[in-house]
C-alpha cells in the first residue's frame, strides 16, 4: 500500500482572555477546511489547536475574578472545547501551554539556548505595554507613548531580562526567505517581513520578573520565559519533539507539509522570532505561513477583551452551523480583512444557499420524482447543452483543487457555486417540464435528469470540506453512498444510478431579513432555568380558557437543544409570514427527524421566553405519563386553523 502523504497544520494557541469571537473561530475554521480537504484527497492529516495560557493578563483577570489562575484557565479551556464541538472542529490534539508535556519542552530549549549563549542576561528598558506584553523603543510609541500595536498607554520600565540573539540570526533568516519564496503568504506579507528584517532586529526580550504566571527559567527562577517563546514552543511541543519516541514529531514536523496558520496581526512573531528559535535549536525549519486578514464590524474591529464582537453561537444557534461555515470562509477574501455584516450573511443565506443550492436539490429531486418513480440512470440520449456542463464539472473540480491547494477555500466556493449557477441554467435550458408532456422524449428527459442528480452528487463532494453536514444530507437524499464520494469520484457519470428519497426539506430556509435583523439587534434574555413542575391547578372559567389562543402548526425543521439534553428546537409554521422557533422538552421521546412534519397544536399566545439561550415563541401541547409522553397531533387541518 502507497504511504500517504503527511499534512500538519496549526492555528495559534489563543488567549484565555474573553470569550472567542467570530475572528478567532475564522482562524479554527479555516484550519478545519484544509484538514477535511487535505484528508478527501488521501493526506495523513494532523491538525493541532490550543491555549496560550501564561502572562500578565491571565494572572491580572484570574485575579479580578477572584480566582486562581489554573482554575480560570481550565474554565476557559473546556468553553473553547465546547465551542469547537459546536463548530464541528476536526482537531487532533489541544495543547495548552500549563500542562506538563509543554512546560518541560520550553524548560529544556531555554537552558540550551542559555548554556549556548545565544541567550543572555541583560537590562531592558523601554516602553512596555502590559496588554501586549511588548516593550518598544520611542520611535515605534512616538511623543504620546502610545502602544504602537494596541493603541494603549505604555509605561516606562526598567527590568532585568534575557535576552535571544535574533541578531546573530538575522541575515541567515534572511536568506532563507530569499531562498523559500513560499515560505510566507501572501506575498505581500512576505515583503513587508523582509523589510522588518532589514531594518534590523533588535534582540527580544525573552524573560519577565514582574510577574510570576508563568514557566519559570530552571536555572534562575525569579524570571518566567516570556509568552511568546513560550507559546512558539507549542507547535513541536505538542508533537512531543524530546519525547524518547517522538513519533509525531518524526511523522508531521519533517513530513511533507506543514502549515502555520495565523492571523496577520502575529506574523512577525510567527515569520521571525520562531524560525530563529528553530534555527538557534538547529531545528528543521519546515513550515510554510499563511498570515490572513481581519473579519472587520462596520465600527472596526473586534476584541476579545473590549467586548462588542460578534460570537459564532448567535449564528448558528439562529441559522444552523453550515450556514455559517459557509459565510466565513467564502466572505474573506485570501489574505485581506473582510466584513462581518449580519445583512450581508442574510442575504447570502438567502441566495447562494437557499435559492441557488437548495433549489437546485428540491427541483431536481421533486422533478425525478415527478416525471421518473424515484429512479434515475445515465441514458444515451443527448441535448445539446450536456457537454457544456460536463465540461463545466471537469473545469470546475480542477478549478476548486487549485484554489484549495494554495490555501485559498474561499476562491474554491466561488468555483462550486459557478458549477451550482451552471446546473440551474441547465434545467431553464432543457426545460425537463415539456420533455415530461411527450412520450418520445422519455430518455432525453431522463438524462437530463441524470446529468442533473449526477452534478449535485459532484457539487456533494466539493463541498465537504466547508459544509460537511449538507453535503452528507444531500448523499442521503440522492442515496449516493457516503464511503464512495471520494476525491477521484469527482468525475462525471462515477456514479450511475440514483434512487431518490421522494421529498426533501430545504436544507437553507429562506431567511426574511428584515425581521431577523430586527432579532439580531434584540439582546438575549438571561438563560430560563427548566421550567417550573406543574402542579394540579384550580379550576378555571370558560372566559379563562378562551384567553389561550390554540393554532395548528406544521413543524418544518427541529434540531436538538446545544446546551440542553432533553431539549428539541423546533421551527413551526403558524400560517404566519415567517415561522416560529418553539422549544419543547421532549428529546427523550423524540428525535429531531421524528417531529418534523407533524401537524401540531401550539399556544400561539405564550409569552415569549429564553431557554437555555434559545428563544421560544410558544408551546407545543402533549399529553404525559410517568413513562411517557406524546405530542398531540392533528391530520387534516391546515397551518394557524384555530383549536378550541
Ligand atoms: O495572539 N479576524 O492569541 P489571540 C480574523 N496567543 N482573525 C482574528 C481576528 C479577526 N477580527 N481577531 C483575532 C494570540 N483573530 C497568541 C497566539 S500563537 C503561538 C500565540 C485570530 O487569542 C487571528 O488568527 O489574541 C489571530 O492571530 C488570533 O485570532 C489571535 O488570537
Amino acid at each position: 500500500m502507497a504511504i500517504s502523504k503527511t499534512f500538519y497544520i496549526t492555528t495559534p494557541i489563543y488567549y484565555p482572555s474573553g470569550k472567542l469571537h467570530i475572528g478567532n473561530a475564522y482562524t479554527t475554521l479555516y484550519c478545519d477546511v484544509l484538514k477535511r480537504y487535505k484528508s478527501l484527497q488521501g493526506f495523513d492529516t494532523y491538525y493541532l489547536t490550543g491555549m496560550d495560557e501564561h502572562g500578565k493578563k491571565v494572572e491580572t483577570s484570574a485575579q479580578d475574578a477572584g480566582v486562581p489562575a489554573q482554575d480560570h484557565v481550565d474554565r476557559i479551556a473546556e468553553e473553547t472545547k465546547k465551542l469547537w464541538t459546536l463548530m464541528d472542529i476536526e482537531y487532533d490534539d489541544f495543547i495548552r501551554t500549563t500542562e506538563k508535556r509543554h512546560k518541560t519542552v520550553v524548560q529544556t530549549f531555554f537552558e540550551q539556548l542559555l548554556k549556548q549563549k545565544d541567550i543572555y542576561l541583560g537590562h531592558y528598558e523601554g516602553h512596555y505595554c502590559m496588554h501586549c506584553e511588548s516593550f518598544f523603543t520611542e520611535t515605534q510609541v512616538g511623543p504620546d507613548h502610545i502602544c504602537p500595536d494596541c493603541g494603549r498607554p505604555t509605561q516606562l520600565l526598567k527590568e532585568e531580562s534575557y535576552f535571544l540573539k535574533l541578531s546573530k540570526y538575522a541575515k541567515k533568516l534572511h536568506d532563507y526567505i530569499i531562498e523559500h519564496p513560499d515560505f510566507i503568504q501572501p506575498e505581500s506579507r512576505r515583503n513587508e517581513v523582509l523589510a522588518f528584517i532589514d531594518n534590523g532586529l533588535n534582540d527580544l526580550s525573552v524573560s519577565r520578573t514582574t510577574f510570576d504566571w508563568g514557566i519559570k527559567v530552571v536555572s534562575d527562577p525569579k524570571h518566567v520565559v516570556y509568552v511568546w517563546l513560550d507559546a512558539l514552543t507549542n507547535y513541536i511541543s505538542a508533537l512531543g519533539v524530546l519525547d524518547d519516541e517522538p513519533h509525531l514529531y518524526e511523522k508531521y514536523w519533517k513530513g511533507d507539509e506543514v502549515l502555520h496558520v495565523v492571523g496577520k496581526d502575529i506574523l512577525r512573531f510567527h515569520a521571525i522570532y520562531w524560525p530563529i528559535m528553530l534555527m538557534a535549536l538547529d531545528i528543521p525549519i519546515t513550515f510554510k505561513l499563511y498570515a490572513h486578514g481581519w473579519y472587520m464590524m462596520k465600527d472596526g474591529k473586534m476584541s476579545k477583551s473590549k467586548g462588542g464582537a460578534i460570537y459564532p453561537e448567535t449564528f448558528i444557534n439562529r441559522y444552523g452551523l453550515d450556514a455559517m461555515r459557509y459565510y466565513m470562509i467564502r466572505e474573506l477574501p485570501f489574505g485581506s480583512d473582510g466584513l462581518f455584516a449580519p445583512d450581508a450573511f442574510l442575504e447570502r443565506t438567502n441566495f447562494d444557499l437557499a435559492n441557488d443550492f437548495g433549489n437546485l436539490l428540491n427541483r431536481s429531486v421533486a422533478m425525478v420524482n415527478q416525471y421518473l418513480t424515484g429512479q434515475v440512470t445515465q441514458k444515451n440520449a443527448q441535448t445539446a447543452f450536456d457537454a457544456d456542463l460536463e465540461d463545466q464539472l471537469a473545469h470546475t473540480v480542477i478549478a476548486y483543487d487549485k484554489a484549495m491547494d494554495a490555501y485559498n477555500p474561499a476562491a474554491a466556493l466561488q468555483e462550486v457555486f459557478t458549477l451550482i449557477s451552471r446546473a440551474n441554467k441547465y434545467i431553464d435550458e432543457t426545460t425537463p417540464w415539456v420533455l415530461a408532456k411527450d412520450e418520445t422524449q422519455h430518455d432525453v428527459l431522463e438524462n437530463v435528469l441524470y446529468h442533473l442528480i449526477e452534478s449535485l452528487r459532484v457539487i456533494g463532494i466539493l463541498l465537504i470540506p466547508v459544509m460537511p453536514e449538507s453535503s452528507r444530507t444531500l448523499f442521503g437524499y440522492i442515496h449516493a453512498d457516503e464511503a464512495h464520494q471520494t476525491f477521484e469520484s469527482r468525475v462525471f457519470g462515477a456514479q450511475p444510478l440514483f434512487n431518490v428519497e421522494k421529498k426533501v426539506t430545504p436544507l437553507f430556509p429562506r431567511l426574511d431579513v428584515k425581521k431577523e435583523l430586527e432579532a439580531l439587534k434584540t439582546p438575549v434574555e438571561k438563560p430560563a432555568e427548566a421550567e417550573a413542575e406543574t402542579e394540579r391547578t384550580p379550576m378555571i372559567a370558560i372566559d379563562d380558557f378562551a384567553k389561550i389562543d390554540l393554532r395548528v402548526g406544521v413543524v418544518t425543521a427541529c434540531r436538538a437543544h446545544e446546551n440542553a439534553d432533553r431539549l428539541l428546537v423546533s421551527t413551526v409554521d403558524l400560517g404566519e409570514e415567517t415561522p416560529r422557533q418553539i422549544v419543547s422538552g421532549i428529546s427523550k421521546f423524540y428525535t429531531p427527524e421524528q417531529m418534523v412534519g407533524k401537524k401540531v397544536i401550539v399556544v400561539a399566545n405564550l409569552k415569549p421566553v429564553t431557554l437555555r439561550g434559545e428563544r421560544s415563541e410558544g408551546m407545543l401541547l402533549a399529553g404525559s405519563n410517568a413513562k411517557t409522553l406524546e405530542v398531540v397531533e392533528l391530520e387534516t387541518l391546515n397551518p394557524g386553523d384555530s383549536v378550541r
